[in-house]
């Protein structure tokens, strides 16, 4: 699923229920989104993790990224750690490297990529409102992708929060295409093992 903002991935998290199956979301955002509401809303795009985890089909929610400030509160934070979310900011990534990301993702997982392009620098991804400075980077979130292929099969996968409208002389455009085009790529070459 490509485009909207980042309330679009739970009406799509609440489908992939409908399989049967037990999914991993690998989450890789600059933002928790584990508010209750936001603005009187309790499906908008503050709210992503917080709903997929009161879902039965959701077993084991990895988030990457998290560095962007006014969005959670602290009682979201340790609530997500309460139910047992496991959390990666980025600076965790650019201190430690992915691998400790990486093995959280169980071998045989089915996973359910949830990308935020504001997970990714400003200076490779301007195209979106909620950007962030220490982001990640073009490969750092294209080997995420490729490990969830490798160690787990992905399911799904959404990239939302993209705006052409700030978008600088084109650079998110083709950040965010490539990134598009090479998960495509990864998923029509994984393994084909059904869960
Ligand atoms: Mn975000």
């Amino acid at each position: 699923m490509i485009g909207g903002d980042d309330s679009i991935p739970i009406p799509m998290l609440d489908a992939m229920g409908d399989t049967g199956k037990s999914y991993t979301v690998l989450q890789v955002d600059a933002h928790i989104d584990w508010r209750e509401s936001h603005m009187g809303e309790t499906h908008g795009l503050s709210s992503t993790m917080r709903r997929a985890s009161e879902m039965d089909r959701i077993e084991k929610i990895i988030q990457v990224g998290a560095r962007g400030i006014g969005s959670g509160h602290s009682s979201d934070h340790e609530d997500a750690i309460a139910w047992g979310a496991k959390f990666f900011t980025g600076l965790d990534i650019h201190r430690y490297g992915l691998q400790p990301a990486i093995e959280q993702i169980g071998s045989g997982d089915e996973i359910i990529l949830c990308i935020d392009i504001d997970a990714m620098d400003p200076s490779i991804a301007p195209n979106t409102i909620g950007c962030a400075p220490g982001g990640l980077s073009y490969y750092q979130v294209l080997e995420l992708i490729c490990a969830a292929a490798d160690r787990g099969r992905i399911a799904a996968v959404d990239f939302v929060e993209i705006m052409p409208e700030v978008d600088i002389d084109g650079i998110g455009g083709l950040t965010v295409s490539r990134l598009v085009a090479a998960t495509m790529g990864v998923i029509a070459r994984q393994k084909l093992t059904e869960g």
